[in-house]
C-alpha cells in the first residue's frame, strides 16, 4: 500500500495536466499512487493522458455525476493510500512538498501546508522566486505581525484546543486572499474521512471545498502544520479560451456561494470557531467584492436578485461576528440585512468617495483625477464629428501608419478634420495639428469626444468606446513573434493581458493588415472579428514613392551621413525577459562595433536603431564617422530609404524593409532562447526568412563583405517572401484607408 493517494480530477487542458504530472515526477518523495479521475472524457483523450507521463497512473472515469466534487469522491472510493492529497489538474507542487508533508506525519488526521497563487508555470515561478529579494527586517516585521494575529485568534476562543485553532488560522484566516476555503494543500488520513463520512457534495460545482473543510476542521482530532509544503495554485492567463473554475462565467455561482455557507453551518457547531470564520469569510466577500459589483455592474442581477438572495444567508450570521465588525462593515451588513438597497448604495458611495479622495491626496494615484474627469464629465459631452485623435507607440514619436494616414487625410480633405496628436516632447508635425500630452486631462477629453481614433498600439485600459466613435487600429508590424492568444505564457505583460486584450480588440472597428498572412494571424492571435483593411501598411507607402532617391539624399544630408558611403542598418527588437520596469527594457549590444569599424569603414557606415521599449543608450565612443545612433529619430520608414543592407533579428522590421528588395541579414545570436523560452515564431526562421541567420559578429562582417553572393544565394527565397508578405503594399495604402474610413 502506498502512503499517499494523489487524486487529480480532470476535464480539460492537457497541457496543464502534463505540467502537473511532471511536478509529481520531480517530487523527492515518491511513495504515492496517482488517480486521475476523468470527468466524462472520451477514450482518445484518456489515451493521450497516458502518454503525458511515464508515472504509473490509475485512470478512472465518472459514470454519472459531473464536476470536481464527484471526481474527488470517486478518487476517495478507489484510493488505497493511508493518506489522500487532492491536486487539481492545472496546479502543481514543488519538489519537496510531499516530503515536507510526510516528514512529521505521526498518524495525524490532517497535515496542512501552504498555498501560493501564481500565473506562471513551474519554471517561471521558481525563476521569479529565486530573483525575489528578501529583506530580513521586513521578514522579521511580518513574522511579528503574524505572531500577534495568531495570539489574538487564540484568545478569541480560549476553550478550544490550540492545534485545532492553529489549523483554523492557517487554512481559513491567513489565506485571506481566498474568498472561500479550499481542501487543497492538505494531507488527509483516509480512515479519518471514512470514519466521519466526510466527502464532497457533488451538487456543488464551485463551493464543495467549503463544506468539506469546515467538517474536517470541526471533526479532526490531530493536526500538523508544514509551512514548507507548498501547493502552487495556478491562475489561467487565458480566461477567455481556457477559464479555470474560478474564472468561469456562471449564473449559479452566487446561489451556490450562499447555499454552501448555509449547508456548512448545519454541519458544525453554531458557537464554534469554524462557524465564526466561515461567517467572517462571507462578510468579507460581501463588503470587499459584492459591494463593488452592486456599485459598478451594469448587470442588474447584482442589485436585484443577488441583493435579495444574500439577505437570508446574512440574517443567520453568528452574533459574535457582527460584534467584531468595523463600523463601516457593520453599517453595510445591517443595511443589507434590512434589504435596504438605497441605504447600501449611499453608504458605499460615501466610503468609495472617501477612499478615492484619500488616494488623490496621498498622491498615490496621479491618474485618478483625469480619469475621474473622463468618466464623470467628458463622456457626457457630445462627440465632435470632425475631430480625429492620433497616437503612435504610446505617444513617443510621430511615425508609423498613423503618421501616413494623418498626412493623407490632410492632403485628401484639407481643412475638413480637426486633427489632434497625442505626443510627448517636441516633434515636427506638418498641417498644424494640435498636440497634447498622453495621460493628461486633454488626452482624456479627446479620448471621449473624438469621432475618430487612429492608434498603432492598444488604447488605454480605462478607455470606453462610445456609440458613434470609430476606432482605427493600425497595429505596428507583421507578426513573426507569437502574440496574445497564440502565446502560451505571457511573461512580459500583465497576467491579465489576454483578458484585457479581449475587451480592447472588441472596440476596434478597423484593423490594418499588411498581407494575407497578417489577416489570418490577427484573426487568431487577437481573436479579432471586425473589419480587416487589406491595403498594405500606410507606413510602407514611402518605400514606393517615385522620389524616394531624392528623399533619401535629403535625409542623409540632414543627419550628416556621408553620401559616398553605403549604409548598414542594425535594428533589433526587445527581449521579454530583460527589463528594468514597466515598458523599459535592457539591451546589450552583441555586435562587435569596433571590429565592424575596422573591417567595413572603407565602404560603409553603420546606422544603429534600438526598439522604442529600450531604455539603454548605445555607446558609440570611438566610433565617430562610422556608427550613427538613430534610435531617437522619429520614423524608421524614412531610415529604410537610406539603408543599403538591413540587419535585424526577430523584429517585424524585415517584413517592411523587404518592400525595397534590398539585402537583409539576421543576427540571431540568441535564437534558441527567443524561440523556445520567450515567444516562439509563426514562420520558420531557418527556411522562410529572406536572408541568412548569423550567430557571431565575424559572420555578420563576412556576410557584408560578400553581400552580392548572399543576395544571389537567397534570391529565390527573397522573391517568394516578397510575394507572400509584400503583396498588398503598392504605395497607396494610406489613401485607400482614408477613403474607406473617412470617405
Ligand atoms: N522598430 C523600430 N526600431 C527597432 C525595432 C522596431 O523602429 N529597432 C519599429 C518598426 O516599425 C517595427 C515596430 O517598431 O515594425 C515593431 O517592432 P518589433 O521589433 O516588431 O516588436 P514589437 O513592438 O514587439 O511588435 O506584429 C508585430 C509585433 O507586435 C511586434
Amino acid at each position: 500500500m502506498n502512503k499517499i493517494s494523489i487524486i487529480i480530477p480532470f476535464q480539460k487542458y492537457l497541457h496543464y495536466l502534463k505540467e502537473c504530472l511532471q511536478s509529481l515526477k520531480e517530487s523527492t518523495y515518491q511513495d504515492f499512487e496517482v488517480l486521475i479521475v476523468c470527468d466524462h472524457v472520451d477514450e482518445t483523450m484518456q489515451k493521450e493522458i497516458r502518454n503525458l507521463s511515464d508515472l504509473s497512473l490509475r485512470i478512472l472515469s465518472l459514470e454519472e455525476k459531473t464536476g470536481v466534487a464527484a471526481c474527488r469522491n470517486e478518487g476517495l472510493q478507489q484510493a488505497n493510500g493511508e493518506y489522500v492529497y487532492f491536486l487539481d489538474s492545472d496546479d502543481y507542487i514543488l519538489e519537496d512538498t510531499l516530503f515536507h508533508l510526510v516528514e512529521h506525519l505521526n498518524g495525524q488526521d490532517v497535515v496542512y501546508g501552504t498555498i501560493r497563487n501564481t500565473w506562471n508555470n513551474k519554471a517561471n515561478f521558481l525563476d521569479k522566486l529565486s530573483k525575489k529579494e528578501v529583506d530580513a527586517d521586513d521578514e522579521a516585521e511580518k513574522e511579528q505581525a503574524q505572531e500577534e494575529k495568531i495570539q489574538n485568534h487564540l484568545e478569541r476562543f480560549q476553550n478550544q484546543d490550540t492545534d485545532r485553532m492553529l489549523a483554523i488560522y492557517h487554512t481559513m484566516v491567513k489565506r485571506s486572499g481566498f474568498q472561500t476555503i479550499t481542501a487543497l494543500s492538505n494531507l488527509y488520513k483516509r480512515q479519518f474521512l471514512i470514519n466521519h463520512q466526510i466527502s464532497f457534495d457533488p451538487n456543488f460545482r464551485y463551493f464543495s471545498d467549503q463544506i468539506f473543510l469546515a467538517q474536517v476542521l470541526e471533526k479532526a482530532s490531530s493536526f500538523q502544520y508544514e509551512e514548507e509544503a507548498w501547493y502552487i495554485k495556478r491562475k489561467h492567463n487565458d480566461p477567455i479560451n481556457e477559464p479555470s473554475l474560478n474564472q468561469e462565467e456562471s449564473d449559479t455561482r452566487f446561489e451556490e456561494r450562499c447555499l454552501a455557507v448555509e449547508c456548512a453551518r448545519k454541519l458544525i457547531d453554531a458557537q464554534g470557531p469554524v462557524r465564526y470564520y466561515l461567517d467572517k469569510k462571507l462578510i468579507r466577500y460581501v463588503t470587499k467584492t459584492m459591494i463593488k459589483r452592486i456599485r459598478r455592474s451594469q448587470d442588474e442581477k447584482w442589485r436585484n436578485e443577488y441583493f435579495v438572495r444574500i439577505q437570508s444567508t446574512l440574517l443567520d450570521t453568528a452574533p459574535r461576528v457582527l460584534d467584531d465588525l468595523s463600523a463601516k462593515q457593520k453599517r453595510i451588513i445591517l443595511l443589507m440585512m434590512k434589504n435596504d438597497l438605497k441605504g447600501v448604495q449611499k453608504a458605499i458611495r460615501w466610503s468609495f468617495g472617501k477612499a478615492k479622495l484619500k488616494s488623490i491626496f496621498a498622491n498615490k494615484n496621479k491618474n485618478t483625477l483625469y480619469k475621474l474627469a473622463y468618466y464623470h464629465r467628458y463622456l457626457k459631452m457630445p462627440i465632435k464629428e470632425n475631430v480625429v485623435l492620433f497616437e503612435t507607440f504610446m505617444a513617443k514619436n510621430y511615425s508609423d501608419s498613423p503618421k501616413y494616414i494623418y498626412e493623407a487625410l490632410n492632403r485628401m480633405y484639407p481643412g475638413k478634420y480637426e486633427c489632434v496628436w497625442a505626443i510627448n516632447g517636441k516633434h515636427d508635425i506638418p498641417y498644424g495639428a494640435k498636440t497634447i500630452k498622453r495621460f493628461s486631462f486633454q488626452y482624456a477629453y479627446y479620448c471621449a469626444i473624438s469621432k475618430y481614433l487612429v492608434f498603432n498600439v492598444r488604447q488605454p485600459l480605462w478607455f470606453r468606446k462610445r456609440e458613434g466613435q470609430v476606432f482605427l487600429e493600425t497595429w505596428h508590424g507583421t507578426p513573426l513573434k507569437r502574440l496574445v492568444f497564440d502565446q502560451e505564457e505571457v511573461t512580459s505583460a500583465s497576467p491579465k493581458y489576454k483578458e484585457q486584450f479581449y475587451k480592447q480588440r472588441k472596440e476596434w472597428d478597423y484593423l490594418v493588415s499588411a498581407n494575407p498572412f497578417s489577416s489570418k494571424t490577427f484573426r487568431s492571435c487577437f481573436m479579432y472579428e471586425g473589419k480587416m483593411l487589406e491595403y498594405g501598411y500606410p507606413r510602407n507607402d514611402i518605400l514606393y514613392a517615385p522620389d524616394k532617391e531624392e528623399r533619401a539624399r535629403r535625409l542623409k544630408e540632414k543627419l550628416g551621413i556621408p553620401l559616398d558611403k553605403k549604409t548598414i542598418l542594425y535594428a533589433p527588437t526587445w527581449r521579454d525577459d530583460e527589463h528594468y520596469g514597466k515598458g523599459e527594457y535592457k539591451f546589450t549590444l552583441a555586435l562587435d562595433l569596433k571590429k565592424m569599424k575596422t573591417m567595413l569603414e572603407k565602404d560603409y557606415v553603420l546606422l544603429l536603431r534600438t526598439h522604442h521599449y529600450i531604455a539603454d543608450k548605445i555607446d558609440t565612443t570611438g566610433l565617430g564617422g562610422f556608427a550613427y545612433n538613430l534610435s531617437t529619430y522619429d520614423d524608421i520608414s524614412e531610415i529604410y530609404l537610406i539603408t543599403d543592407i538591413c540587419i535585424t533579428d526577430y523584429s517585424s522590421v524585415f517584413f517592411d524593409f523587404a518592400n525595397l528588395k534590398r539585402p537583409i541579414l539576421f543576427y540571431t545570436y540568441d535564437i534558441e532562447k527567443y524561440k523556445n523560452q520567450l515567444r516562439g515564431f509563426y514562420i520558420d526562421m531557418n527556411t522562410e526568412v529572406p536572408g541568412p541567420l548569423l550567430y557571431t559578429s565575424e559572420e555578420v562582417i563576412d556576410a557584408i563583405l560578400h553581400i552580392d553572393t548572399i543576395q544571389n544565394r537567397y534570391q529565390k527565397r527573397y522573391d517568394d517572401f516578397y510575394d507572400r508578405f509584400c503583396c498588398f503594399d503598392d504605395g497607396h495604402a494610406s489613401e485607400n484607408i482614408v477613403k474607406e474610413v473617412f470617405g
